[in-house]
């Protein structure tokens, strides 16, 4: 029998009047924030027609220089880069940005309230491949005054103290997911329209997931303990998904429940993915969604960061695995 669809529901609004109506849920919102967001929400429209037609503008393959990580930039990294940076810079709600493509703080605005750190093209490597990846984001408010010189510990603030964060995922759909701490919803993207529109709202993460998600090449390179981690994993018949892209094999386990592993490694001491611009804005989305988000010591929005670049360990899903692996590897 035919049902009739709830209207009530707010599936179907669109990306920029839902943040109006997010706004309207705080007295004293003043609109910068729904700003900012409607302004990466464009450039990351705007990178996603980039992405669709890579193949065929020549924007695959490598750049030819490194980034401060030290890692091959790939030519969409560099156009991800600068399509932020120009949103961003257009919109003018940003006094500061910190980009995984940049060594240094890029001054925006002085006179704007917010800070951005963000990885613009995450999981570049799979660019050539037509593998999904992302774009993530964490938006900080600044400690130091308005029209004042942004200072490094106006950046230096712990993921707890994000007052946004959200990623876009460049899959089968584009999908942008964020969160202003009340809650994460979902929207994907309309190509045709060229509109993000709700389509997973309040998003939650099961306690009990059935994934598991870590590089299985390490294996040799893992302690005994996270090995006795990953059996149990296997013991338990849960699945193994591994795509290499950090937004998919986390939005993947957050819709269907799971763990996603990226240890310290001999090669990677203190983990490989970025605790500002990585870790952090994800770690406060899946928090938001009942998950739980570790170093495999401490809760990753607890940590102090040292350092604009500064890369952790990340262990990230539903609570009852990520408790269960931290358990085994204490
Ligand atoms: P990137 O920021 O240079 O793209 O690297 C981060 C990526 C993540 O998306 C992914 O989870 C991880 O690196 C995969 O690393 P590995 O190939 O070592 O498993
Ligand atoms: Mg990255």
């Amino acid at each position: 029998m035919a049902t009739t669809p709830d209207l009530g529901k707010p599936v179907g609004v669109t990306l920029d009047r839902f943040i109006k109506r997010d706004q309207d849920s705080f007295p004293y919102a003043t609109g910068e924030l729904s700003q900012l967001l409607r302004d990466i929400g464009l450039a990351s429209k705007i990178l996603n027609r980039e992405i669709t037609r890579s193949g065929l503008l020549n924007l695959e393959g490598a750049f030819g220089a490194e980034n401060v990580q030290g890692e091959a930039q790939q030519k969409l990294d560099v156009v991800a880069n600068i399509r932020f940076k120009r949103a961003l810079t257009n919109g003018g709600q940003v006094c500061a940005l910190v980009s995984e493509e940049e060594p240094d703080l890029i001054t925006i605005n002085p006179d704007a309230n917010y800070l951005v750190a963000m990885d613009p093209l995450d999981g570049s490597s799979n660019i050539d491949v037509n593998v999904s990846i992302g774009t993530i984001f964490s938006i900080y408010r600044r400690k130091s005054k308005k029209g004042s010189q942004v200072t490094k510990e106006d950046v230096l603030q712990p993921g707890r103290d994000q007052v946004a964060a959200g990623y876009v995922l460049y899959g089968s759909s584009t999908m942008l997911v964020y969160t202003t701490g009340q809650g994460v919803n979902g929207f994907t993207h309309g190509p045709t329209i060229g509109e993000f529109f709700l389509s997973h709202p309040n998003i939650k993460c099961t306690p009990d997931g059935t994934i598991y998600s870590i590089n299985d090449g390490y294996w040799n390179e893992m302690t005994d303990e996270l090995r006795s981690f990953v059996e149990y994993c296997r013991s338990q018949k849960l699945t193994a998904r591994y795509a290499g892209s950090l937004v998919t094999d986390v939005h993947r386990n957050l819709l269907k429940g799971g763990i996603y592993i990226y240890p310290a490694l001999p090669k990677h001491p203190d983990g490989k993915l970025r605790l500002l611009y990585e870790a952090n804005a994800l770690a406060m989305i899946v928090e938001q969604t009942g998950g739980k988000a570790s170093d495999g010591k401490q809760r990753i929005l607890d940590i102090l960061p040292k350092e604009f670049h500064q890369r952790t360990p990340l262990f990230i899903g539903s609570a009852n695995l990520v408790d269960k692996c931290l358990e085994m590897i204490s």
